[in-house]
């Protein structure tokens, strides 16, 4: 669903930018949104992410709109009370032109927040850090070391949240809400590939029980519910020139969870030898030097704000956001493609396969994890 040129300014015109729009190109691979990145030009040129949010994945864009008004407004706050820089070390929604708004969108309290074109899309703006940098992949411990104390002070800056946050997704990392949407994933069978998945459907029963049974542990309490980002992946975090975190980016799926999906999903990117969609699974691992650094920077935030029960799961949520990852690219694959956008055919099963190549190194490194964890936890 491609927009002409024409139609590109129209949409980005919606938005307060300053200076005058000259170029809107597309931007990054991610597989949820489309993204473009908008420069203008005059005094006050500036660049700006516009993106199209994908509203059948997200079905509420403008209850996730105000949860990110209200996330950045409260980080903004912390940010400028240190003495750091608004701009840069949190995202800055780009809001409407008044003039450009209906009666209806003015009267929506997230009107403001987002542009609903003629065939149902929704587009949001913010503003484009410069001078950041990204990372598809962590080389070094330091950046590993970096990356956690990012995300720790993240949820740091968090801890204090108390509004109520749209749930963007429903179940997003909820692995019981993850095996009914499977369980109706196989017997719909949408692409015929069920049959020839037989292997593959083993890993994700084997595991069922010791996932439902940790999920049980948020159902419950036992692990306490905090505000978290839900997507940590190396890919979402800006750094700055000096290797240290910058700006946590991507906060579509930041609402109530726990804390250890940011630990988890971190791990499963910051510490992969190889590819998330490797073709060549003997390049997969987890590198236990990139464990130990992320978990130092980590916990040299967050040690004395978590709970026990927290600090015991540390590890165990790498194995579990990971185990979810295979079940989610395999469901996908199972479902012929809807979700992820792909590349090739086999995209998704080459995920599966990559990702479960990881979950089984994670596995057979786990009581070396956790003793990691208790160390610097102390
Ligand atoms: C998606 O949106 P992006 O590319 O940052 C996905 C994550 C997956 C990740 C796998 C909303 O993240 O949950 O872990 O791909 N986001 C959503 O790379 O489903
Ligand atoms: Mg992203």
């Amino acid at each position: 669903m491609n927009h002409t040129p024409e139609e590109m300014l129209s949409i980005a015109r919606k938005f307060d930018t300053t200076g005058n729009i000259v170029e809107i190109k597309p931007l990054g691979p991610g597989f949820i949104n489309d993204t473009f990145i908008v420069k203008t030009e005059g005094p006050d040129a500036r660049k700006y992410i516009l993106q199209r949010k994908n509203h059948l994945v997200f079905p509420d864009v403008p209850g996730m709109m105000k949860n990110i008004e209200l996330v950045t407004e409260h980080i903004r706050r912390k940010v400028i009370a240190e003495g750091g820089d608004p701009l840069r070390e949190v995202l800055t929604v780009t809001v409407r032109r008044p003039e450009t708004m209906s009666e209806a969108e003015r009267k929506d309290p997230a009107g403001h927040l987002y542009y609903k074109d003629g065939r149902g899309n929704y587009w949001a703006m913010c503003l484009f850090i410069e001078e950041s940098v990204t990372y598809e992949k962590a080389d070094t411990p330091l950046l590993c070391y970096k990356g956690g104390e990012g995300i720790g002070k993240f949820q740091a800056y968090l801890s204090d949240f108390n509004t109520p946050l749209t749930e963007t997704i429903k179940g997003f990392h909820n692995i019981r809400w993850r095996f009914s949407q499977w369980d109706e994933a196989i017997a719909r069978d949408a692409a015929g590939r069920v049959a020839d998945l037989k292997e593959e459907i083993g890993w994700i029963d084997s595991r069922r029980e010791e996932m439902l049974a940790f999920w049980s542990l948020v159902e419950n309490g036992t692990i306490p519910t905090r505000v978290t980002h839900n997507d940590t992946k190396i890919s979402n975090i800006l750094f700055d020139d000096k290797g240290d975190v910058l700006c946590v980016i991507d906060l579509d799926t930041c609402m109530s969870s726990t804390s250890l999906n940011d630990f988890g999903d971190a791990i499963r990117s910051y510490t992969n030898t190889g590819d998330e969609d490797d073709r060549n699974p003997d390049r997969v691992g987890m590198s236990m030097e990139m464990f130990r650094a992320y978990t130092m920077g980590y916990l040299s935030q967050r040690k004395g704000n978590l709970a026990e029960s927290e600090i015991d799961n540390l590890a165990f949520s790498a194995r579990y956001i990971t185990y979810e990852q295979v079940l989610r690219f395999l469901m996908d694959y199972i479902d012929g493609d809807k979700y992820y956008k792909t590349a090739y055919p086999e995209h998704n099963l080459v995920r599966t396969h990559a990702q479960y190549r990881l979950l089984q190194s994670i596995e057979g490194q786990y009581g070396a994890m956790k003793d990691t964890v208790y160390e610097y936890a102390k």
